[in-house]
């Protein structure tokens, strides 16, 4: 078996594909995967029972990596003729706005016109977040009603692209001098720093710290004024600074 390797977020999509592709009983999702400018599209290999006499999608399922800025689908005509549609989009756990935006077109296909490429524009923000669905629909000229058939609806999901890395502390054990009345601790943000993140420090007495006695709050150190660090995208270093009041002896704080 080859060796499978996650990268970045394309070779990620195709990734959980291949692994999807040979964990499955059911290879029917995976039996044609087209990579395109970032999407991958699975064509329709199922049988549908009521497929669309007038237009249809040719993909019922788009996956598209956020930063890809759009994703392209391909639409189908059936019917003899010039036709006029709409193509609307509709939330699912993707929001309009947010994660993509709102299409409410009016297409028109001529006579010989067989096959029509439509974009839809997607969001790249700069947060982690799962990944999101949207659908996107054919609806008669007037938006009154959806055309029949099961291939006139089609899912988009999104491919977060963002990497909020992990936070830790650069050194695990600080030793404090005796006239230090600052300990000062440094977090750094490493594997990434895409979008806001934040964390909660908590400070504890360390039971060793003065020769058998533990630290104690208050005395040995003051307890942080807002206990909480936040950073900012691109932000991979900050400093927290603990106030140690009556500092006499040699003590391990954390
Ligand atoms: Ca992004
Ligand atoms: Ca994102």
């Amino acid at each position: 078996m080859d060796v499978i390797k996650e990268g970045n977020s394309l070779e990620r999509l195709v990734y959980r594909k291949a692994v999807a592709k040979q964990t499955t009983l059911s290879r029917k999702a995976f039996v044609k995967v087209e990579t395109l400018h970032g999407q991958v599209e699975e064509a329709v290999t199922t049988k549908l029972k009521n497929r669309s006499k007038i237009v249809c999608f040719k993909s019922l399922h788009y996956t598209v990596v956020e930063g890809t800025g759009k994703v392209m689908l391909t639409l189908l005509k059936r019917a003899e003729g010039s036709i006029q549609f709409r193509v609307i989009t509709h939330d699912d756990t993707a929001m309009s706005g947010k994660d993509y935006h709102m299409t409410n077109e009016l297409v028109t296909m001529k006579a010989m016109e067989k096959e029509r490429e439509i974009s839809i524009s997607i969001v790249d923000d700069e947060n982690w977040e799962p990944d999101k669905d949207f659908f996107v629909e054919l609806y008669s000229a007037d938006a009154t009603s959806r055309i029949k058939g099961e291939d006139t609806s089609t899912t988009v999901t999104i491919i977060d692209n963002d990497n909020p890395g992990t936070l830790g502390f650069i050194c695990r054990n600080m030793i404090v001098r005796p006239r230090d009345e600052i300990c000062t601790v440094e977090i750094e943000r490493a594997d990434g720093s895409s979008g806001e993140v934040s964390a909660e420090l908590y400070i504890t007495a360390n039971n060793e710290a003065l020769g058998g006695r533990p630290a104690k709050k208050g005395i040995d150190w003051k307890d942080l004024e807002v206990p909480k660090i936040t950073f900012k995208t691109g932000e991979t270093r900050q400093s927290v600074h603990i106030l140690m009041p009556s500092t006499s002896v040699k003590e391990e704080m954390l």
